[in-house]
């Protein structure tokens, strides 16, 4: 299975270690085959390089939208070289085998990330490229294609161990891995006119770009990698880590969560922070300060908060990186950071700070993914928002206008809470969260049971869920969720409303003289 390299062609945009490889190859005696600036570059390394416009007869043209397409370039790769056939029609057509192709596409993706205009995207969608990877890839019994510069040593040691040859298990592995570039590279000009003409679920291809490998998956036993859609708005994948090891798979998991989250807190309305455990809230809370609005976040479960992850939505400022400091917590993601909480947070080495310019715009659409045995699901993000306008009340009484406020606020946090979801509120801080039952009236019960346990924890008479709101994710079916609530010193409920027993429900709530409020939207999250 060992085949030898005669002759190899070289067009790459990324010229990163080119050199170094041409003259490798010159060592091995191979013939060096070139596009118009690689031959540019290897020639003014001193090495021997023949034109491809000499080879196929043809000047590159068009703005070099055609160099390489051609039956020359094409029929020397494709050939079977142990196929009479094939071999007489290379003969005929004076086609000389083509044994190595080393090509690196256009910049596509780095040209849409610099935000560049749609001619110039364009411009940068490579077509002779791709082809060669492809027919090269195609032909692995015979030919080896290289898209990635570290296969470049892999490549010339091998040369170097038999002789000027490779084996076949050499070059089956690097074309799986030319098609799984050409798969991305298509991909990502796909995702990018999706962009332009509205993206939908049915019209989305399904991928992205290895940005990482991970250590592991969700447990030490998978494997795991972080794959970045190209997007550049603010977030996990676009960040800046500034100190701390890499992060997890589960790290970037809950700082997503929280930096979602955080961000449907406009920074106008003065500064928020949420804490997330295992990618629910353990404490979200909008503050006077931001140290202010850190503490009353952790102050809904202190004992959840260890180990967390903290979203701000304004910037990290000292006061708020000494509080954080006093415990334990993996990452803090933040718009930015004064250069003193830096220096707070570099005695802290195993935490990870993170900057992201900004917030995540909560209405911006996007996709969500998941995957099933045999396939994706694919929907629109959750972006679904109300305002007071949207508010139906249907008891008796009407609430007031801090009711109405934090009512507002305990939806919001609903909407980033696994169902069933139900949150108590109280003066613009979650003071009880409930997440991930089976049945609502569970989560009712067990956010009002920790708000309990916080209360004797902190040496309060009461726990906070006196007087406070609840927010719950989906309708609740019957009386009992709401019955638990009014128990736990509730005054109002937001919910969607639409049940069966509505009626019902309502009038529980009119009974405990409850105010309550209808979304007639829901925010399942499974
Ligand atoms: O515009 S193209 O799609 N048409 C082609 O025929 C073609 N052949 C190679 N782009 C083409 N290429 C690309 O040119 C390669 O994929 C590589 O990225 C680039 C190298 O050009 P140069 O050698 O002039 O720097």
């Amino acid at each position: 299975d060992l085949h030898p390299v005669s002759r190899a062609l070289l067009s790459v945009s990324d010229k990163t270690g080119l050199v170094e490889l041409g003259q490798a190859l010159a060592a091995h005696g191979v013939e060096l085959l070139s596009t118009g600036g690689t031959a540019k570059a290897l020639r003014d390394a001193g090495l021997t390089v023949k034109d491809v416009s000499e080879v196929t007869g043809f000047p590159e043209m068009m703005d070099g939208r055609v160099k390489t397409l051609h039956p020359v370039v094409h029929g020397g790769l494709l050939a079977l070289r142990d196929n009479d056939e094939h071999v007489a029609a290379m003969d005929k057509h004076e086609i000389g085998a083509i044994d190595l192709v080393v090509v690196n596409l256009y910049p596509f993706e780095e040209t849409v990330a610099k935000g560049a205009e749609y001619a110039e995207v364009i411009e940068n969608i490579d077509i002779g490229g791709p082809a060669m990877i492809r027919s090269a890839a195609k032909n692995h019994g015979f030919v080896n294609v290289i898209v990635d510069v570290e296969d470049y040593t892999t490549v010339i040691n091998e040369l170097s161990e038999n002789n000027g040859q490779t084996t076949y298990a050499l070059r089956q592995r690097l074309a799986q891995t030319a098609y799984a570039r050409t798969a991305a590279y298509d991909t990502a000009v796909s995702t990018w006119m999706a962009a332009q003409v509205g993206d939908t679920p049915r019209r989305r291809t399904v991928g992205g770009t290895l940005a990482q490998t991970l250590r592991y998956g969700e447990n030490p036993h998978q494997q795991a990698a972080f794959y970045t859609d190209g997007s550049a708005r603010p977030g996990v994948a676009t960040a800046t880590q500034h100190q701390g090891k890499e992060l997890s798979y589960n790290n970037i998991n809950d700082t997503d969560a929280a930096f979602e989250l955080v961000s449907e807190f406009d920074p106008a309305n003065g500064p928020a922070c949420a804490i997330i455990k295992h990618a629910n809230p353990c404490g979200v809370a909008q503050g006077t300060s931001m140290v202010d609005a850190y503490t009353r976040a952790f102050d809904c479960d202190r004992t959840s908060a260890f180990g967390g992850i903290i979203a701000l939505n304004q910037t990290l400022d000292a006061e708020t990186a000494e509080a954080i400091s006093a415990i334990f917590t993996e990452v803090v993601i933040a718009p930015n950071a004064t250069p003193e909480a830096m220096e707070i947070f570099g005695k802290k080495k195993n935490l990870r700070l993170l900057t992201t310019n900004g917030l995540a715009d909560p209405a911006q659409a996007a996709l969500s993914f998941r995957q099933v045995s045999g396939g994706y699901l694919v929907q629109d993000k959750d972006v679904g928002r109300i305002t007071m306008d949207d508010l139906k009340v249907v008891t008796k009484r009407q609430p007031s206008d801090q009711e109405l406020s934090d009512l507002m606020f305990a939806w919001t946090v609903a909407k980033h809470v696994k169902s069933n979801a139900i949150i108590y509120v109280k003066d613009g801080a979650t003071v009880g969260v409930g997440a991930g039952q089976m049945s609502r009236v569970d989560s009712t019960r067990i956010a009002a049971r920790k708000a309990q346990d916080m209360a004797e924890a902190m040496g309060l008479p009461a726990p906070l869920t006196q007087g406070s709101v609840v927010a719950s994710d989906a309708f609740f079916p019957f009386a009992d969720g709401l019955i638990t609530a009014a128990e736990a010193g509730a005054t109002a409920l937001i919910q969607p409303g639409g049940s069966m027993r509505d009626d019902e429900v309502i009038a529980a709530a009119d009974e405990a003289g409850l105010a309550m409020v209808f979304t007639g939207m829901r925010h399942f999250r499974h």
